[in-house]
Parts: structure tokens; sequence; C-alpha cells
């Protein structure tokens, strides 16, 4: 799986130990223990302090005593367990609290290790213990359970509307101070699951938010954390680890999906982002929830005095795309009936309905910019030749709101008009008409 000048690469004699720390909720036997036995037969025996499998509550039955009895044989291998369903991030501080190793490697519990995987992470941090260094993750197919790894293609980045994770390309920067291909890359941001870190930095920086519950937002939230306050976060060529990548998540998550992953981001968010974080809140129509209390989380910061959101974006993540930020945002709803303005896809060339408010942003989300765009993700509201109202490319299209809650078309100087029977919208001669009156959700304040 490695290239020729990863064989060739020369690490230093003298390497810390990691304990191997792997959190999982009701996993597969089989997958599991695939990713237990290519830990152990893949890394030098040395350098393998232990594997901390942390069970987060399962349930199915092969991973309580069947699994006791299992690694029993194995040698280095641990089993500690929550009292509680407790998400990935406290299963993984349990799991650090009885970890005796010099680093942390964090996995995933559906992994599989190549060899080789090891020693190319430890030794970064070998070389400095503010490094976080994660391997160039392959995809083991979820069906077939066949794996594939090549060479790394992305770095990781973020996406600022939603607070997702994603992969993007490799920039200059991040190939800058590269001599060889087996030397590693800078990267904004980590995937979240897999990475080793000093056992030792990971305790100065704050380990992770246990705030946070069951899945989402600790990948974004350490990967900032590490970079603010004065860490640095690559991907190494050289150490190939691959992992099924499921299209759906295969456990129960209590609450809703949605509820969980804002919980975590915005907690994030008030911590790390700054004046950055309305245009997250602005997608999220300032619907906050309850996150709890995060100012244990801003007192650590305080604490590392760490640099700005402003600093790590405008040097390790320029290309952030910045969504523009308009005078009004949010929902358009109708004042004549509990209907808000929606594109029906968040693609281009959709219609333009109006459809039952259901106050989650998504494709009700608009902002009108001050050029009169009404838009969402550089998609606006266009009136088409025959006067239609679609969702389109952006072509010029002028809006302005008025006093008295009129969306006035301005090249014909006509108003955005909820039908009688309320089931389209259209443009008609301005008048004083519920129809035509419409709440944008928000001015902008700050
Ligand atoms: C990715 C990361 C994952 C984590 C997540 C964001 C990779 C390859 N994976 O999603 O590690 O950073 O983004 O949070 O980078 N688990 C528990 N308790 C729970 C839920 C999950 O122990 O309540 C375990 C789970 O069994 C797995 C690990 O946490 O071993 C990560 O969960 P995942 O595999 O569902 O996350 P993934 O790979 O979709
Ligand atoms: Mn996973």
């Amino acid at each position: 799986m490695r290239s020729e000048s990863c064989k060739r690469a020369v690490y230093s004699d003298n390497l810390p130990d990691t304990s191997v720390i792997i959190c999982f909720h009701n996993e597969a036997w089989s997958v599991l223990l695939r990713t237990v036995h290519s830990i152990l037969n893949r890394s030098p025996e040395r350098l393998l302090k232990e594997i901390i499998l942390v069970d987060d509550y399962s349930d199915m039955e092969h991973l309580g005593k069947p699994l006791e009895d299992y690694v029993a044989k194995l040698g280095k291998v641990k089993i500690v367990r929550t009292e509680k369903r407790e998400g990935l991030v406290r299963a993984r501080i349990l799991g650090y609290g009885v970890a005796k190793g010099t680093v942390l490697t964090f996995l995933d519990s559906h992994i599989e290790c190549y060899p080789g995987w090891l020693k190319p992470l430890l030794d970064r941090i070998a070389k400095d213990n503010t490094t976080v260094v994660a391997p160039t993750i392959g995809m083991i197919n979820e069906k077939s359970f066949s794996s594939h790894c090549s060479e790394p293609s992305s770095v990781g980045i973020f996406h600022i509307k939603d607070m997702t994770f994603n992969w993007g390309s490799i920039t200059d920067r991040a190939r800058a101070g590269r001599k060889t291909s087996a030397d590693p890359y800078k990267t904004p941001t980590i995937a979240g699951g897999l990475f080793s870190i000093s056992k030792a930095y990971f305790t100065h920086i704050g380990t992770y938010d246990s705030g946070m519950d069951i899945w989402g937002g600790e990948n974004l939230e350490i990967s900032f954390r590490v970079w603010m306050c004065g860490g640095s976060l690559e991907i190494s060529p050289c150490s190939k680890v691959s992992h099924i990548f499921r299209k759906k998540s295969p456990y129960k998550w209590g609450k809703s999906y949605n509820e969980i992953l804002r919980k975590n981001s915005v907690r994030l968010a008030e911590v790390w982002l700054d004046e950055y974080k309305h245009y997250y809140y602005e997608r999220l129509m300032y619907r906050l929830g309850d996150y709890g209390d995060v100012s244990e989380r801003k007192a650590l910061r305080e604490r590392l005095k760490c640099k700005s959101f402003k600093w790590y974006i405008e040097n390790v993540f320029p290309e952030l795309d910045l969504p523009k930020r308009g005078i009004y945002t949010g929902e358009i709803r109708s004042l004549a009936a509990p209907l808000c303005i929606d594109s029906m896809s968040p693609r281009r060339r959709s219609d333009i309905r109006p459809i039952h408010c259901h106050g989650m942003g998504g494709n009700q989300f608009w902002s009108l910019l001050d050029t009169g765009e009404v838009q969402r993700d550089n998609i606006c509201i266009e009136v088409s030749d025959t006067q239609k109202i679609i969702f389109n490319t952006c072509s010029g299209t002028k809006w302005s709101y008025t006093e008295d809650k009129h969306m006035v078309h301005k090249q014909t100087n006509k108003c955005l008009e909820l039908t009688s029977d309320t089931r389209n919208v259209v443009l008609a001669d301005c008048r004083l008409y519920k129809n035509q009156e419409w709440q944008w959700g928000r001015k902008r304040e700050e």
C-alpha cells in the first residue's frame, strides 16, 4: 500500500510507545477483531504499549463475556466500559484516563492498519510533540469488506455554514517544506477518527470537550484548538489505515441526529469561532438550542492564550469560502398563511414554492444581499422571461424589502404575491394586500 519512498524512509531509533484507544458502540465481531489483529500484527512490539477497547455501553452479546475471553488470550488488549451511553468523546476520555503510553493513537473500531502504519506517526511526534498526525485513510467497502488505500489526494477542510468536515484539494501551502513524497502534509482539519497525539500534549491542550454527546463536532473542535493554541495537524502519506465509511449511522443516537450535532457544533462555535460563528448561526436561524455550559472551555482558551479564529483562517485555511452575509436572512414567511418561500431542492433550476414553514433553515434559508440579490449558496431567486419565480443561476435579478413588507422585484416594480389558492408565488401589481406581505427571519445587527 505504500509508495517506494515510504519504504526507504528512515525513522528515529528512539520512538516513543503508544496506547491505541478504540471506542465502540455495538460493533460487529469480525470487524472489531480485524481492527485489533491488524494492529497487533503490524505494529513493532516495542512501540505498541497496549490496545484499550472502550465499550460505550454496547448491548450486543458478543461484546460482553465472549470478547473478554477472546482478548484475554491476546496480551496487550484491555477492555474498559462506560456505565451509560456516553458518546465517542467521553468514551475516548475514559480510555485516555487509563492509558500508559507516551503517545495516544485513536482509531475507530472498523479499520485495518497496514504494514508500516505506526512509525511514521510516532516519528513526527518524537520530533515535535505539538504535532498531531493522521494517517492516510483508505476505504474498506461496507458490503464486500475489501479494502483499498492510495496516496493522499486530499487534506481535511470544513464548511462553515453547517460546521461539517470535508475533504479538500491539497494546496501548495500543505506541500510547503516537503522534501520527498514520504513527507507529511499540513492539513487545516482532521477527519477525527484516526490520529496520534502525544499524551502530555493532549493533556496540555485540554483533551476533549466532555460536554459533547454521541458523535460529531469533536473533530473540528480539536482541529481548531490544536492550530489556534500553538500546535499543528498533518497527514502522513506513509501511514496507511483503511476505514469502513458507511452511508448511514448503524447505531441508535437517543435524541435526534440534528439536535445532537447542533449541540456539539454550537459548543465549538461558541468557544472557538469568535465573530465567524454568525455564519453558522445564521443558517441555524439563531436557534441554538440548549448547548449547556461552555465557560470551562472558554477559560481553557484564555489560559492557553490561543490565537483568534481570524488568525486560523488567514494562516491555516485561507481557501475558506465565506458565504455572503445578507441584510436580511432566514425564512421569508407569508403573513397571509403559515407558508415560507422554499426552493424545493438545493440545486439550481428548481421551482420556488410556498411550503409549510419548517424552521430548520435548509431550503427555506435566504439572504437578501446589499446588491439586491436574494440567494442561498450563490443560487438566486430569479424571475424567468415568462415571469415565473425560479431558483437559478444569479443573473442580476434584484429585490427590495419595503417597510410595508413587500418584496419588490426591482426590474418590473412588481410585488411577490402568494396566489389565492396558496400553492404558488407570482409577480403582481403592488397593493395593500395580505398575500403580498412577507416577514424576513432576521435583520442583520452585528
Ligand atoms: C468520523 C470519524 C469519527 C468521528 C466522527 C465525528 C473517521 C474515520 N471517523 O465519523 O471518528 O470523529 O467523524 O464525530 O475519521 N462510537 C461510540 N459511541 C457512540 C458513537 C460512536 O463509541 O455513541 C464509536 C464508534 O463505534 C466508532 C467511533 O466512535 O468506533 C466513531 O464513530 P463512527 O464510526 O460512527 O464515525 P464516522 O467514522 O462516521
Ligand atoms: Mn468510523
